[in-house]
């Protein structure tokens, strides 16, 4: 993760060709409509689905996603004041002015409450200055303000849809502004370290893996994203099969607000996590160190603690499959001991209190003041289980593609029931699918797909389908026929051809000169 953003100079470099040299010059002349000069470069960043491994990225335990070929894409131009203008091709967004801050020390103020498009652009402002400030990469120190730009978006990753919309749009920020105030290299690990809080600034208690994802993304290729002993993205190629593997994204078109206060709640999982994480400590006399988002321990920190300091172990960097799958297996039992039956469905906020080993007040603060979360009962041991079982899962595919043997069906057909028992875990453990999800994927296992799950956060949004070349026509009329057209009977051919997206793994983020 050392080399430079990658600056790409020709942007036939894309694999549909036609279509990205039509996208990128009706970008360039919309921007010239808009703001009566040429843009200078564009910056964009990729979506990304995530293969397996599902809410485990904020407890750093490994995941297995891959950057796409749907992206986010900003015409850029310096302007001479410091205020910038922000429009989208999507009238949906509508123009927004953000002037800037005079001084070093002035906040740029983001609305968490509920945060619009310009809040989320902010965050890549706000870790853009961040970094320039620190690192004295770019000629923000020298000027002491930033320079205002104008910018026009152009996405193609469906908004709310797993698919990492919000990231790929915070990365593509992040670079403009980057780029704009004097910053021409910067590493793809540094990229990746900024961009990974951006969306706390909204709110948003995310892992690191969409970002990741999105940064190091190269084609053909998928990548382990490790969280321990440091942020790391390796990519690597799924062994070479034939027949041809592809995945099949379909949007449920049921569209997930982490944000929101629901029981459906992406930080209330963060939340019930760490209060998981803190029992095993407590139960097992464990001193760990506090390094989740929320300054609490994690599930990884707590496992690596039981076998080193409980069963004096050797440590484990995370990625020796053999000695993480037994570990992760051994969890699982001491997850099954620690919790009786009425304590399966959710306890009580006393009772995680007393199994805490905390008084009320300080439960409160540690856990529930950070963002907002809303629920009846905290499910511990399902959450527990859920994290343990899929980080397993993640191994057990790197041991299934590093035993490969020449036979493309048995690979096929072995990750595809580790996506399916990952789907199965992400619906009854994790509560994270919906019945509109549940009868894609088994429509989808009826019809061509070796393996069918929820990616990214769920509560609806996107599945990733794995499957061939040659059971793509089968698959996608399946889905078109069953589920789409049942559902959505007024869909039209251009909704149902963003709903259904085949990719393969893409290239990450960069600066496009023109
Ligand atoms: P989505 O909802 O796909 O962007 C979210 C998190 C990830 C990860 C997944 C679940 C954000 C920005 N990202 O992804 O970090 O935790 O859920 O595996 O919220
Ligand atoms: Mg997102």
């Amino acid at each position: 993760m050392t080399s430079n953003v990658p600056t790409v100079h020709d942007i036939a470099f894309y694999s549909n060709v036609e279509k990205q040299e039509t996208r990128y010059a009706s970008v360039k002349h919309a921007f010239s409509e808009k703001f009566g000069v040429s843009p200078e470069f564009f910056s964009r960043a990729p979506g990304r689905v995530n293969l397996i491994g599902e809410h485990i990225d904020y407890c750093h335990f490994s995941v297995l996603p891959m950057a796409i070929e749907v992206d986010v894409i900003a015409a850029i131009a310096a302007r001479k004041d410091n205020i910038i203008t922000i429009a989208n091709t999507d009238g949906k967004f509508g123009t927004v002015e953000i002037p800037l801050p005079q001084h070093l020390g002035d906040e740029i103020p983001i609305n968490k409450d509920s945060p619009t498009w310009a809040d989320y652009f902010k965050c890549g402002l706000v870790v853009a200055r961040k970094y320039m400030l620190e690192s004295g990469n770019g000629n923000l120190c020298e000027r002491g303000s930033l320079k205002g730009f104008f910018a026009l978006f152009d996405g193609t990753v469906p908004t709310g849809g797993g698919l990492s919309s919000s990231a790929a749009f915070c990365i593509a920020a992040t670079l403009a502004a980057l780029r704009v105030n004097g910053v021409t290299a910067i590493s793809k690990a540094d990229l990746t370290k900024i961009t990974v809080v951006c969306e706390h600034y909204v709110g948003l208690s995310n892992g690191g893996m969409d970002q990741s994802a999105s940064i190091n993304g190269e084609d053909l290729k998928v990548l382990l994203v490790s969280f321990k002993p440091e942020l790391s993205a390796v990519p690597f190629k799924l062994p070479a099969t034939d027949p041809e593997t592809v995945f099949l994204i379909s949007n449920s078109l049921v569209t997930a607000n982490k944000t929101e206060t629901a029981p459906q709640n992406y930080n209330l999982r963060v939340v019930e996590v760490a209060i998981a994480a803190d029992i095993i400590a407590q139960k097992h006399g464990l001193n760990v160190a506090k390094d989740s988002n929320i300054g609490t321990t994690t599930l990884r920190g707590v496992f690596d603690a039981y076998f080193t300091q409980k069963l004096g172990m050797d440590p484990w960097d995370g990625t020796d499959i053999d000695i993480g799958i037994p570990r992760l297996e051994k969890m699982l039992n001491v997850i099954e001991e620690m919790y009786d039956e009425s304590e399966r469905d959710g306890i009580s906020v006393e009772t995680a209190t007393r199994l805490t080993n905390l008084d009320r007040e300080t439960f409160e603060k540690t856990y529930l003041s950070h963002f907002p979360v809303k629920f009846s009962k905290l499910n511990i041991y399902r959450r527990s289980r859920h994290v343990y079982s899929d980080s397993l899962r993640v191994l057990q595919t790197l041991r299934v593609a590093r035993n490969f043997s020449g036979d493309s069906e048995a690979f096929l057909r072995e990750v595809g029931a580790l996506m399916d028992s990952s789907q199965q875990l992400t619906r009854d453990m994790n509560h994270a699918s919906t019945a509109q999800c549940d009868e894609i994927c088994a429509l989808a296992r009826k019809n061509g797909s070796f393996g069918s799950r929820v990616t990214g956060a769920g509560f609806g949004g996107c599945i990733v389908h794995l499957t061939t070349v040659e059971k793509l026509p089968q698959l996608v009329s399946a889905l078109t026929e069953n589920y789409y057209e049942k559902y959505f009977p007024r869909i039209s051919a251009e909704e149902l051809s963003e709903a259904i997206v085949v990719s393969k793994p893409a290239m990450g983020a960069c600066i496009v000169q023109i």
